[in-house]
This record gives structure tokens, sequence and C-alpha cells, in this order.
């Protein structure tokens, strides 16, 4: 799965938004978000990494596989969950390493 990251980095606003009612059951893995290709440098994006808001609910942000981890670092915020209408998203396999120390899990510094 690596291999077929994308790298979402550099953007003025936020890497990712996932937003609005309809925005559900949506899955963000493996990525490299606001890191360069290598995902050691900060190239990071200006707005959140990744943003769920406005009723999106049942997101997954990363996950327990082998692969499903982002790396999530050099953003002017991680992750940002918001609204009282969002609910039911999950952020799987968190660490605060640079990268994970296992294959799954998502580095948010
Ligand atoms: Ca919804």
């Amino acid at each position: 799965m690596a291999a077929d990251r994308n790298v979402i980095s550099g953007n003025s606003v936020d890497g990712i938004q996932i937003s609005g009612e309809a925005a559900d059951g949506n899955f963000v893995r493996g990525n490299y978000i606001g890191v360069d290709v290598n995902g050691t440098a900060d190239l990071g994006n200006g707005g959140q990494g990744v943003v769920i808001y406005l009723g999106a609910d049942n997101n997954t942000v990363g996950g327990t596989a082998p692969g499903a981890g982002n790396v999530i670092s050099g953003n002017n915020n991680g992750i940002a969950i918001n609204d009282a209408s969002t609910t039911g998203n999950l952020v799987r396999g968190t660490s605060s390493a640079p990268i994970g120390p296992a294959p799954w899990a998502s580095a948010i510094t």
C-alpha cells in the first residue's frame, strides 16, 4: 500500500477536507500529509492536515492494517474534527513518533 500513497502537502489551506452531511464513510489511509515524498521533511499545509466537519460522519483516518497509517506532520494542525453534527469519526493507530513504530501507525506531529 505504501507505494500507492498520496503526498498531500504544501497547500495554502487544508490538506484534506471531508465536509458536509453527505460526506460519510470515507477512509484516509496510507498518505503523507504535510511532509515531502520521503516522509521526512516539513512541507506542511497552511491549514489542517485533515479536517472533518459540517456533518461528515463515520469517516476513518488511518487503520489497523499494515500501510493504513498516515504520516501527518508539519501542518498548522494535524487533524481537526469539528461541529456537533459531525459524529462517529475514527482516528486509528496514532503515534507521536515521526513515522510510527509499526507500519500501520498514523504519525501525527
Ligand atoms: Ca453526515
